[in-house]
Order: C-alpha cells, then structure tokens, then sequence
C-alpha cells in the first residue's frame, strides 16, 4: 500500500521519495512493535487522510496543497538503506524515511554525508540518544553521527530525559538542546529564530515521534510525559521545510500501543504537511 500524498508511479519525475524501514532489531525497548508503523502510517492515511465519495477518492490536503511529485519506494531492508539514499539524494529528490528504530537515521545520515559532507541535524527526541559508553544502538544516534555531523550547526529539541553521561557528551560537543519548558519560557518564534539560526545549508531533520508529548503521540517505543505540542513541532517542521531539507525521517511510531491509531494519523499528516511546505517561499 502507498502513502496517500503519493501522486506519480514515476521515481525519475518526484521530487519527494518516501522510504519505509520496517526494522527494529537495533532498539532495546521494552515496547516492540516500531517495524510496524511505516505499513500502519501508509495504511491509515489511506483511511482518515482521504476521503471517498463512491468511485471517488480525494485526499484532506494541507490548506497550502501539495504541489510536488511524491514517490512512494515502499520498504527496503536495514541492509539496502545506505544504497536506496545515496541513490535518492544522489537524484537531488528529498527523502522521507520512516522507521523503524531511531538507530535507522545513523546509516542514513552517513549515506547523506556522502554527497553533503557533514550535515546540519536537527534531532526532534525526548532522549538526547547521545550515549556513548554503548554504541551502534537506537540510544547512541547522535554519537554515532559525530563524523558525518557539523557538530556547529546541529541542534536537538524536545529532549527532557537524558542521562547522566548524555548531559556530559551534550557539554563536550556543545550541541544545544531545546526542552519543553523552553518552549514555553521563550515561545515559539524565538524557538525559530534560535534553530533557524543554527543550520547551515544542508539540514537535515530526524524527527523521533516521542518528541512530541503522550497526549498526542501516545503509540511511542518509549513515551515521555511532559513534551511538545503536535502544533509547535508541525509549526517548526514547516518552517524548516520552507528553507530547505536534504531529507527526514520519522522514527519510532509503536502501533501497538496506540490509541485509536492517533500517532500513525498524526505522522502522516505532519508528512503531508512536510511536503506541502518543502523549499517554497515564506507565507
Ligand atoms: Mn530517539
């Protein structure tokens, strides 16, 4: 099954290429199921995302419509991500990649940095996953990326549970975080102006769905009270996406534990929403 906002059968003519990775064999969560979510965003958007009226299908489009050639690639393997990437970025289209444990965006972030050298990373997580004392895991991305990151225009938002040696390497390499609260304190415009002011030319955004507070995203691997709203970080995907994305991917979606199938809704909306604002002018 397809994505919804797919609308050509033509990899040569899109410009967006979405990519599921159903794969969680790098998570240690106690919540399985993640491998499930990128055929359970695709299939949901297939119902709330569209609309049927007898023979005819319309899909419920961001209210700035969705003007790109949209691809979908369907699933590859852990082992096929790094080839299926380079060829995507290779072809100057964006991917959206959907996993899948966190630790996918390590190899995808590394086949980026092939053709962009060291990337912007914008990092969406409730977790820094900034562990360093174990590695190659869905708790280690950011330290496994150091290499193919530039660490100066990298950013995380959302983070409100790290570890005692995640705070340490956060101090070492000088990445700031963004938590809830800030969000509150500074309000999201400053929020804005702090992230846009951060990257460089080539960004690229890895949104973890626990990000996002329970109450919106309750189907998670591992959720984390106290988070952000699904309209701060849509508002801040957008945003981003009007400047400019190499590629992101949205991690972690855990349908087992949804609620009435609200997390997988609410990813592909916000991937919908991603494409409609991807590379066009401020409003
Ligand atoms: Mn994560």
């Amino acid at each position: 099954m397809k994505i919804c906002w797919a609308n050509t059968d033509d990899f040569s003519e899109a410009s967006v290429v979405i990519v599921g990775i159903p794969d969680e064999s790098k998570s240690h969560a106690m919540r399985k199921g993640s491998s499930e979510a990128p055929h359970r965003i695709r299939e949901i958007s297939n119902v709330r995302d569209t609309y049927k009226r007898g023979n005819q299908v319309s899909r419920g489009l961001p209210v700035d419509g969705i003007r790109s050639k949209v691809y979908d690639y369907g699933n590859i393997l852990r082992p096929e991500t790094g080839k299926t990437v380079e060829k995507i970025a290779s072809s100057s289209k964006t991917p959206i990649i959907l996993g899948g444990d966190h630790s996918l965006s390590t190899e995808i972030i590394k086949s980026m940095s092939k053709k962009f050298g060291q990337v912007s990373l914008v990092y969406f997580d409730a977790h820094p996953d900034f562990v360093s004392s174990t590695t190659n895991y869905y708790g280690s991305v950011v330290n496994d990326v150091i290499p193919f990151i530039d660490v100066k225009s990298s950013i995380q938002v959302g983070i409100r549970t790290p570890e005692e040696e995640e705070l340490e390497n956060i101090k070492r390499y000088g990445i700031p975080m963004i938590t809830p609260l800030d969000f509150l304190r500074k309000g999201i415009q400053k929020v804005e102006e702090e992230i846009l002011g951060r990257i460089g030319k080539n960004t690229y955004v890895s949104l973890d769905m626990d990000c996002i507070d329970p109450a919106f995203a309750p189907g998670v691997s591992v959720p984390v009270p106290l988070g952000l709203q699904s309209i701060d970080v849509l508002y801040l995907l957008k945003s981003l996406a009007r400047r400019g994305l190499i590629g992101l991917d949205i991690m972690e979606v855990c349908p087992n534990y949804d609620i009435k199938d609200r997390t997988s809704h609410l990813a592909s909306r916000i991937i919908g929403e991603v494409i409609s604002s991807l590379g066009k002018p401020s409003p």
